[in-house]
């Protein structure tokens, strides 16, 4: 979809603003990779029409690809996946009860028929990696982009992480 004069192929949603500073760093690789997000922070049980009717829209605009971050019982990607063809990635937030596993178990569990691509606990930049590897599959300078990022990973020449930017964020 475009906006702005720019294309947008990932979208990234959250069930809360607590889960921002993890959430980040998808938002971070995707931006490191040349590709355009848009961020959401909806949540399943406290906005479920609000979540249905963004989803049903960014599938229409031609979202390519979900990445979603949840803590506890984290239902979120679950119902995005019920709502759309579009690949969907799960990422379970760490929490302080269960130290996440409530979260992972709620993501990767889901029921046969309806698929979440689940990555580890807080593994948000992983998530934008998975994304980028999907669309890559029919963007070749997307394709050459992750090749020389495994050269140098495996030269162990990454760079450091980002600092993170105070930026506006739709909230529901
Ligand atoms: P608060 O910090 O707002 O109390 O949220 C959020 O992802 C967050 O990690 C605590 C945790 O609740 C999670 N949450 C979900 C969903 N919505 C919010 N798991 C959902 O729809 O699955």
């Amino acid at each position: 979809m475009k906006v702005s004069g720019k294309t947008i192929s990932v979208t990234i949603i959250m069930g809360s603003k607590s889960d921002l500073p993890i959430m980040e760093a998808a938002r971070i690789t995707l931006k490191e990779f040349g590709v355009n997000c848009e961020e959401r922070i909806l949540s399943a049980h406290r906005n479920p029409k609000k979540l249905a009717a963004y989803v049903n829209e960014a599938t229409g605009n031609g979202i390519e690809v979900f990445i979603a971050g949840a803590g506890k019982a984290a239902h979120l990607p679950g119902v995005i996946a019920s709502l759309t063809t579009s690949p969907v990635i799960g990422v379970p937030i760490k929490t302080t009860d269960l130290g996440g596993m409530d979260s992972l178990l709620s993501i990767v569990q889901m029921p046969s028929g309806v698929p979440v691509a689940t990555v580890a606990i807080n593994g948000a930049k992983n998530a934008a990696l998975l994304a980028i590897q999907i669309l890559a599959l029919k963007d070749k300078v997307l394709k050459n982009k992750l090749e020389q990022y495994k050269k140098e990973l495996a030269e162990g020449r990454q760079k450091p992480a980002p600092q993170p930017e105070e930026r506006p964020i739709i909230d529901g």
